[in-house]
């Protein structure tokens, strides 16, 4: 048996894009995967999941052969085809439904089950050219995009790595030991060499939390009451910069006017923490001149969540950190790599006035609610690439339904018989990442990768480039785009943006776009014209939905806050052996898991009259779903967290988590709003023995 280590990236949808080496067996089968350890943020480490890829990608169950429908929708029915019938029959039902109801009425829908560049983002090529409804991609990072954007006003900020030279770290919403563990790498350098301090804001006691020195579990969507107050005690104690804020911030004074109403007292009441715990974490942030803040996705996962992003990255500004190393707030670092997608994208071809319709309420939109459709078109055609939108978009049983209309025609194209793919009328087969060639960038970190194919992909799976190839020589789609190979466009793209060319990117094996300590620290001035980072946020420049937003910043009370009737909120935050519904396939991470399940406070559960491992109703008016209790001291009474994202066909049942979750977008610029839901919990009544007749 021959083996050799290669070079490749992890394509997930995770912040870390992981610098991979990868045993190849005989040319022909994955064996370990390792992280570089030559790469400065990778450092040698890889989750669990992805150290054992060779289960996911050797998985008997990939979808290997074109399949038609023969069943009805969603029964399991299919038979395989070749690949000129599958592509002949999607490109007609294309042609069909723009002839009948013009091209708006087929929408391309894709989101970053790989996150590499030319198979993620080509599909918008096609839809430009044809002119194809257009997508408004908010289903992950909007709300995130929309708040920092209000501060800072450019995506970039402290290097990641600088965490090894913190004194404190402040992990706030997010979870790296589930969802990007080389963060933990970096924090656990700066504990060993400077005894730095980690501290972790969120609702229930994570695998991060844990590690912590300090933990504020509070309640979900109230962090910018936390952040006004760690501000409020800046302010009061003498710990805010007066000189930096002068220099690089907008509106120091009516910021400390506006705080000097809300202290720990009046946070304490709206989070659910001590006002002793609120007073000594502010101290410790405000006396620490390294103090790092690194910002997760999940507390943005509110309607109020674009306005709490906000308030947490003023902090910062108000006591200066940013100006040290070590210091500041990171969220993450798109905006360094300057590229020109041109060629991937077709955006020479895109017309702005083409319908867009947003991605996260897909069940409102196949189920003709005007104020997506607009004056368009109902969707008559969906091409659907790496994305299982049944599963995973919020208010599942109205995408669902959708899904199950009989004169919607959808072609799947997966690596999986996902939920989404069990929809479908065709489902192609698709190549993973060690099968084909791609181009990614960190988002977590400051590296560009080219991950090349390895292996040939089992039985006859394509990539998404190859299949756009296919349909748009039968749509008659002409780009340069739909003419290269996946690795020329690579090449273009990089000579385009100013990056070094391909063989030059794959010898050096990455690129380190990070840009200088001064940029990366804003010390030449922030994103805004005016060069300052706005504590008064203009939330009209960010999106169409900005009306009561607060500008300072404050408690934005519009979460989906308890009520007598629904006394719960749920967080549906990411699980460990899964990402997203990746990995759901692998037998080892379900094991891991175990089964869905809902963390419980022993009070609540005393209350309810539920044992450690009973059957729980949860539901609101848009849905019920089943699940088993795990009694848990790690939250606030009156919060419930079920880890995600578990197939719908997991839960007693067959109704997943999403079904629970609202498609509401948030404020201003749309997302979605998985953790920020309010439930009722009922124990399920012991089943009655049926009477014998
Ligand atoms: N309850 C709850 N729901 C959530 C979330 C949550 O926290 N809680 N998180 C939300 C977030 S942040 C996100 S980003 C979404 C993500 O949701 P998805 O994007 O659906 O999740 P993934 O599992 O990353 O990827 C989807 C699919 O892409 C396929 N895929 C991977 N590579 C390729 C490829 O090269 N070609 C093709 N054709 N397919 C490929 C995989 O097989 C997988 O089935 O889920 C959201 N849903
Ligand atoms: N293992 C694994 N890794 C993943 C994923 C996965 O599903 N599984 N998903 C990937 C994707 S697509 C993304 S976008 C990233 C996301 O990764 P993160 O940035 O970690 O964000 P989330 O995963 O959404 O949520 C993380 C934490 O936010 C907390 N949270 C929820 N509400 C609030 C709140 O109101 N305030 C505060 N302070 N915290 C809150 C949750 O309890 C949870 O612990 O992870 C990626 N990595
Ligand atoms: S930590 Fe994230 S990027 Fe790294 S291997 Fe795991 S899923 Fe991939
Ligand atoms: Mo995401």
């Amino acid at each position: 048996m021959a083996s050799a280590i290669r070079s490749s990236v992890c394509p997930h949808d995770c912040p870390s894009t992981c610098a991979l080496e990868v045993e190849v067996i005989d040319g022909t089968r994955i064996g370990a995967v390792r992280g570089a350890a030559a790469n400065s943020y990778t450092d040698g480490v890889v989750c669990a999941k992805v150290a054992r890829y060779a289960e996911r990608i050797h998985h008997a169950g990939r979808v290997t052969r074109p399949l038609l429908r023969t069943g009805p929708k969603g029964s399991s029915q299919f038979r395989e085809i070749g690949w000129d019938e599958a592509l002949d029959r999607v490109a007609g039902a294309f042609t069909e439904a723009a002839a009948r109801h013009g091209a708006e009425a087929v929408w391309p829908y894709y989101f970053a089950g790989t996150m590499g560049l030319v198979q993620r983002d080509g599909i918008n090529r096609l839809r430009h050219v044809m002119r194809y409804s257009r997508q408004h991609t908010s289903i992950c990072s909007m709300v995130c995009e929309a708040g920092w954007m209000a501060g800072a006003g450019r995506f970039t900020g402290p290097d990641p790595r600088e965490m090894a030279q913190s004194d404190l770290i402040v992990m706030w919403g997010g979870n790296p030991v589930n969802t990007q563990v080389n963060v933990m790498t970096h924090i656990a350098k700066a504990r060993k060499a400077r005894g730095a301090k980690l501290i972790v804001v969120d609702p229930y006691r994570t695998g991060t939390a844990q590690a912590a020195d300090m933990h504020l579990a509070l309640r979900p969507g109230t962090d910018g009451a936390l952040a006004c107050a760690v501000m409020h005690v800046a302010f009061r104690d003498g710990h805010a910069d007066r000189a930096y804020m002068a220099q690089y911030a907008d509106a120091p004074d009516a910021l400390e006017a506006h705080l000097a109403s809300r202290g720990p007292a009046w946070a304490s009441a709206i989070t659910g923490l001590d006002v002793d715990q609120i007073e000594a974490f502010a101290r410790q942030y405000c006396t620490t001149e390294r103090a790092y803040i690194r910002a997760g996705y999940g507390f943005s996962r509110m309607r109020n969540g674009a306005a709490n992003l906000h308030a947490v990255t003023c902090l910062p500004t108000v006591t200066g950190k940013w100006k040290h190393p070590g210091a500041g707030a990171f969220w993450n670092n798109r905006g360094i790599y300057h590229w020109n997608k041109t060629l991937i994208e077709g955006l020479d071809a895109r017309d702005m006035s083409v319908r867009v319709m947003d991605m996260s309420r897909i069940g409102a939109v196949l189920t003709g609610d005007r104020r997506e459709l607009g004056d368009g078109p109902q969707v008559h055609a969906l091409l659907i690439q790496n994305v299982n939108p049944v599963t995973v978009a919020p208010n599942s049983n109205t995408v669902r339904r959708g899904f199950l209309r009989q004169d919607l025609f959808t072609c799947v194209h997966e690596q999986f018989m996902t939920e989404t793919a069990l929809m479908a009328d065709i489902v192609l087969p698709a190549t993973m990442f060690m099968e084909h060639d791609d181009l990614y960038q960190a988002g977590g970190h400051s590296h560009i990768q080219i991950g090349p194919k390895l292996i040939e992909p089992p039985g006859e799976c394509r990539s998404n480039h190859e299949v756009l190839q296919g349909l748009a020589q039968r749509l008659g789609a002409q780009h340069a785009g739909f003419d290269m190979t996946a690795m020329e466009v690579i090449d273009a793209t990089l000579r385009a943006s100013g990056w070094p060319d391909a063989q030059t990117v794959l010898a050096q094996r990455w690129v380190d776009a990070q840009p200088s300590f001064a940029d990366s620290h804003f010390l030449n001035g922030f994103g805004h014209p005016d060069g300052k980072f706005h504590l008064a946020a203009d939330w009209s420049r960010i999106g169409p939905n900005h009306q009561g937003m607060p500008s300072l910043p404050d408690h934005f009370a519009i979460i989906d806050e308890s009520t007598p009737d629904r006394p719960f909120r749920l967080v549906a935050a990411p699980a460990r052996q899964f990402l997203n519904t990746s990995f759901t396939e692998t037998a080892t991470s379900r094991q891991r898991e175990g089964r869905p399940t809902a963390l419980l406070h022993p009070q609540d559960a005393a209350r309810l009259g539920v044992v450690d491992g009973a059957k729980l109703y949860l539901g609101n008016a848009q849905g019920e779903v089943i699940v088993h209790a795990k009694l848990f001291d790690g939250l606030q009474p009156g919060v419930v967290v079920v880890e995600s994202v578990w197939p719908h066909a997991a839960f007693e049942g067959g109704i997943g988590i999403n079904a629970l979750t609202s498609d509401d977008p948030a404020p201003p610029l749309g997302g979605a709003v998985f953790h920020d839901t309010a439930v009722w919990v009922r124990a399920m009544a012991a089943e009655l023995p049926i009477a014998a007749e």
